[in-house]
């Protein structure tokens, strides 16, 4: 491999920071090649390091223009300048201030890190390290600095500038055509929180009242012609400042809170400072154009980046090693907004989901890593799922030990302790321990140990003693440079679940108390006695998935069949149904590739048949459990020598099955939630539309005209997008005119919306047939398609790579080569999404040995590739690492 290998950042290796940055004063002129960026910075040793220390600041890609020190030119022989640094051998040990200019090209800036250009609009992206690409810096996070920013541009190209903090000074600049403004930020923050924006940008405004009375302006800069489409991620953003309020007594601190929507950008959105920056894809929505998916993601995106301004602002990340101090706690605070917003169970149920899709899936892989990882050579490539949605995971399961009233305590401290601060994972841990008078020593193993800890439990009933025991074991496997691991403290939440359905209380033969329904395996095995059971009880454990872990209990299709029925816990309900789809996919899989019939499953049809006559279930949870596992949930499952061809065909026999079945029900639920009513975003309108969908897609199982006429039908006269994307949908999974037909249409009546023409783009991608290859490949010479956006790129060939099992793992090994080709192509231009883009070739160790084989022939063209980034270059050497 031909990167230039840096060694990798260690965590042992952390040291505090030699000098410290009192303020900035940035003056940047912008102009679309040579943006002149003038910083000053008031720099002063840092009385905890060793002094005399040399200045050694960040750069990457930067020109250095002038340099000058307490006012004075620095003579060439005082330091040395290169693209990636600026040092400073023997500055004065004393406080000084530096003043650099430096020239930029935010044109030619393609990774979109630093500042670059979306469409004719500049801006920034800062996290993790983009502002060394904008001037040389101590660019680390627990250097934090009072910034005020001057922006000064053409009133022509760019009448809005925008940067953190408050506006204090605008004007025009004599004698020409440009013109100013002067943002100042209060608030010390680390340089990944700096942003400006300039552009010819509409808005929409509204104001919120905090909690303690103070007015504040909310705007949400957008291209002009698009505020119509603002209104959702308004009020968002409104409830969202209300809800920190009363769940975590956070108010926010600024006079104005912007946002600012753009085309151009390679994460779902960045929560710099009173200026947040948004891929556009999670602003703007309207019936007409966006899914009631889409409203969920504005909701919670816009939630997230807002709820960062206490968790990961106010108190920042020490280094990057502490980025789930930031992300977990973040992502567990926007889940529990979605909770309150809408349903808990049915959101806990989604997340869930997306946990194993996801995290498991990386967990279980070459790319496996600690929730707080040790090491890392590019730090762009650990804002993974593993730091966010296990860190919100751990952080969740901190609230289950410790209880509602103990985890607020916890959290009350933890803002009041390290306000302004730089914090790290044990002083975030330690409030709850101090808040709840908890050891939580070995809780620390959930940040330190990779892997998804496996538990199998085993109930037996003893009539005569009237005792049931559950006997426990933990494992966790071996991961990428952790060959053993110790026990971890696991909270399962459980219930022992009666004949008559309900949970007979339990008392242990010890006596032992059982706090909150919870017991806590914290050793490799524990037996627990429950006395005083007259009738064998069926256990539902691990209730609300109170832990991150897999779990195998002795439970037999008809015990599951009356939890899907019983369960008090909505989760455990919905977990028996999959359960059962679960097993019985995985033995049809086994049984196709030996070219035997698929498995049947009363058991499982029966469930599903109780659950659809229920009138008492939210249509949104029904939803949620007629949703069959997913072709990629199955692969999970299996784990090894997996044939996607054989699971596509168990899991098609199985819609069939559920057709031919249910096709009564589905049909009535269909129709009766097809009636028209106005279109609404809200959750109770969005759960009946989800559920009224997963009707239309089972009912399509056998492929019949009727099925397809439904579709059709759906299709012409949907008023609302999420309507007639499920019908597309629908119709995409059979090879017939109507679909082509209405792909086409599809396309005609979007074609000038790039956002929805990610949907069309997505929806072919992900069609389980021989063509699609061909028909992705073709795409990308689409007019509507382009390789410099990112979002173009993971509608296509993204959605291609990761949700289209069959085609993205061909026999022929084609589908490795396009995905290969395509990650060197983007590579040279935009790093961090051809990183992304390869990473969907992780689980190539799971598959059978021919496409194994292929797989693993592929990435080795990538290492063996000239001149990889940093990016794909760590992506694919530890995709490749043996053991
Ligand atoms: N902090 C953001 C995510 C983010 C990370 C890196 C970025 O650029 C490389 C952009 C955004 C969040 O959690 O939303
Ligand atoms: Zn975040």
């Amino acid at each position: 491999m031909r990167t230039d290998e840096p060694r990798p950042v260690r965590l042992q290796d952390y040291r505090p920071p030699d000098w410290l940055v009192d303020t900035v004063e940035l003056d940047v002129s912008l102009a679309p090649s040579a943006t002149r960026v003038r910083a000053s910075l008031l720099l002063k040793p840092n009385p905890q390091a060793a002094a005399p220390a040399p200045l050694l600041l960040d750069g990457d890609d930067l020109t250095l223009v002038a340099l000058s020190l307490d006012g004075e030119p620095l003579a060439p022989e005082h330091y040395v300048a290169t693209p990636n640094s600026l040092t400073i051998a023997q500055p004065p040990q004393r406080p000084f201030r530096l003043d650099i200019e430096t020239l930029v090209d935010p044109s030619a800036n393609t990774q979109l890190s630093g500042l670059y250009r979306s469409g004719k609009t500049y801006c920034t992206q800062c996290e993790a390290e983009g502002f060394r690409r904008i001037t040389y810096f101590p660019d680390r996070p627990d250097v934090m600095a009072v910034y005020t920013t001057r922006i000064e541009a053409d009133i022509t190209d760019a009448p809005v500038l925008l940067a953190n903090g408050n506006l204090v000074d605008s004007g025009t600049v004599p004698g020409g055509n440009r013109h100013f403004a002067v943002w100042h930020d209060p608030f010390p923050k680390p340089s990944y929180l700096f942003a400006l924006v300039g552009g010819t940008l509409a808005f929409v405004e509204d104001r919120f009242r905090t909690m303690s009375g103070r007015d504040v302006t909310l705007r949400i800069y957008v291209e002009p012609g698009k505020e119509d489409r603002c209104g959702y991620a308004m009020d968002s953003l409104k409830r969202a400042m209300r809800w920190d309020e009363q769940a975590f007594g956070r108010e926010y601190d600024l006079d104005v809170f912007m946002i600012v929507a753009v085309s151009d950008f390679n994460m779902g959105a960045m929560e710099n400072k009173g200026l947040n920056i948004f891929n556009d894809k999670y602003i703007l929505a309207s019936a007409e154009t966006a899914t009631d998916t889409d409203y969920a993601s504005i909701e919670a995106i816009v939630a997230h980046e807002y709820f960062h301004n206490w968790t990961g602002n106010r108190i920042t990340c020490r280094d990057w090693f502490q980025l789930c101090l930031k992300e977990g706690l973040t992502v567990f605070r926007d889940q529990e907004f979605t909770s309150d917003q809408r349903s808990r169970a049915v959101e806990r149920i989604k997340d869930v989901r997306g946990l194993r899709a996801t995290q498991f899936v990386e967990d279980a892989g070459p790319l496996a890593h600690p929730v707080r990882p040790t090491q890392y050579r590019e730090i762009n490539n650990f804002y993974t799922t593993t730091v966010y949605e296990k860190g919100a995971e751990v952080v969740r399961m901190l609230q289950v030990l410790l209880g509602p009233q103990q985890f607020r305590a916890g959290m009350d401290l933890y803002f009041a302790r390290h306000d302004g601060e730089a914090a790290t994972i044990e002083q975030f841990v330690q409030c709850f321990a101090d808040a709840s008078g908890r050891d939580l020593t070995q809780f620390m193993l959930w940040y330190a140990q990779s892997g998804t800890p496996e538990i199998v439990a085993t109930g037996t009933f003893d009539a005569r003693s009237k005792t049931y025991r559950l006997d426990m074991a933990q494992t966790l496997p071996p991961t990428p440079g952790q060959p053993t691991k110790e026990p971890m403290v696991i909270p399962l939440a459980f219930g022992l679940v009666g004949s008559d359905g309900r949970d007979l209380p339990v008392r242990l033969a010890d006596g032992a108390p059982i706090e909150r329904g919870l017991i806590t395996l914290d050793k490799p095995a524990a037996t627990y006695l429950f006395t005083g059971i007259e009738n064998r009880p069926v256990p539902s454990l691990n209730r609300g998935f109170s832990a991150p872990v897999r779990l195998t209990v002795n439970v037999g299709e008809e015990e599951l069949r009356f939890l899907a029925i019983h369960d008090c816990d909505p989760f455990n309900r919905w977990q028996a149904v999959h359960t059962l789809a679960m097993r019985l996919l995985v033995e049809s899989t086994t049984a196709i590739r030996r070219g035997e019939p698929p498995r049947e499953d009363p058991a499982l049809v029966a469930a599903l048949a109780a659950v659809l006559k229920s009138r008492d279930l939210e249509p949104d949870f029904v939803a949620q459990v007629i949703a069959l596992p997913s072709e990629a949930d199955i692969a999970r499952e299996i784990a090894s020598n997996v044939d996607p061809d054989a699971v596509l065909a168990a899991r098609q026999a199985l819609r069939r099955t559920i057709t031919a079945s249910l096709s009564e029900p589905l049909i009535t639920i269909f129709e009766r939630l097809s009636s028209p009513e106005p279109y609404s975003p809200d959750a109770d309108a969005a759960g009946r539309r989800a559920l009224k969908n997963a009707c239309l897609d089972l009912l399509m199982g056998t492929g019949d005209s009727v099925a397809v006429a439904r579709a059709r039908r759906q299709y012409e006269r949907a008023d609302n997008m999420t309507d007639r994307m499920a019908a597309l949908q629908a119709l995409a999974l059979c090879d017939s005119a109507e679909r082509t037909a209405a792909l086409d249409d599809f396309y005609r009546r979007y074609a000038g919306d790039p956002l929805i023409v990610d949907k069309w783009l997505s929806l072919q991608a992900a069609i389980p047939e021989p063509a699609t290859l061909d028909r992705v490949k073709a795409l990308t010479a689409h007019p509507a398609f382009s390789m410099a956006n990112p979002n173009r790129v993971r509608a296509l060939i993204g959605a291609f790579a990761t949700s289209n099992q069959t085609q993205s793992n061909r026999a022929d090994g084609r589908g490795y080569d396009f995905i290969v080709e395509t990650v060197l192509a983007i590579d040279p231009k935009n790093p961090q999404l051809a990183a992304r883009l390869l990473s969907a070739l992780k689980s190539w160790r799971v598959l059978e040995p021919t496409r194994r084989a292929l797989a693993q022939a592929a990435l080795r063209r990538v290492a063996e590739a000239p001149s990889l980034s940093r990016d794909v270059g760590d992506i694919v050497e530890r995709a490749l690492a043996e053991g």
